[in-house]
């Protein structure tokens, strides 16, 4: 209907945004409404012009896979986390809880897998139905109506950091064997929270659960 036309064509104004902060504090007082218009959040995480000195300080890697490092928790609407792929280091196929997930390129390259939900348990392998690749400065959405994803950094010779909202928080999520469409809850962790590393005691016991 036309109300709804209007909220996707009539977009708020966009404010200049030139740090990382201004970001941050952007997106706090958009997600203060009850409504969110995704096509709003997309228009202000591509207004963004990435600056690897603005989130250098959560940028970090691990040999062993993707990590996840909390930046911000939006007085308590969302998380905004930098996500750090190595060379190849991917996802398992997941969903996301309900929640809206926007994803803005900070560096490299990411590949998104679309994916539909599996029939039924065990439903067999799943098959890729769309496959896309953003670059720096790139944004996408998804949320668990529009399907699940797998995410993968394809470059053997870049890392990549994307910035990851996620409305509302979540700390559990889905993931799925490609081969036999088999779910299992999974825990999702950071491996760094404003910067400092999360305490080894408290990561060894995320690590008994399954992880993304
Ligand atoms: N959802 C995954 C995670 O938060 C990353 S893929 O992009 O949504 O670990
Ligand atoms: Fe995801």
């Amino acid at each position: 209907d036309k109300e709804m036309t209007e909220e996707y064509t009539q977009l708020p104004m966009i404010p200049e945004i030139n740090t990382l902060e201004e970001l941050t504090a952007e997106l706090r007082k958009i997600f203060e409404e009850e409504r969110i218009n995704v096509e709003h959040v997309k228009a202000v995480l591509g207004a963004y012009s990435s600056k690897p000195r603005d989130w250098r300080k959560y940028a970090k890697f691990d040999p062993h896979r993707y990590t996840r490092n909390l930046i911000d928790t939006g007085n308590g609407k969302y998380n905004l986390i930098a996500l750090c792929w190595s060379e190849g280091q991917g996802s398992s196929i997941h969903s996301h809880a309900d929640s809206h997930c926007f994803v803005k390129i900070l560096d490299g390259d990411l590949l998104e897998t679309m994916y539909d939900w599996p029939e039924g348990e065990d439903g067999g392998e799943m098959k890729a139905k769309e496959m896309n690749t953003f670059g720096k400065n790139g944004v996408t959405y998804i949320n668990d109506s529009m399907g699940l994803h797998r995410m993968e950094n394809p470059s053997n010779s870049d890392q990549c950091v994307s910035l990851h909202l996620y409305s509302p928080p979540f700390q559990m999520c889905k993931c799925f064997d490609q081969r036999t469409g088999h779910v299992a809850e999974a825990k999702v962790t950071f491996w760094s929270q404003y910067g400092k590393r999360t305490p080894f005691k408290v990561l060894k016991k995320q690590d008994r659960k399954r992880h993304v």
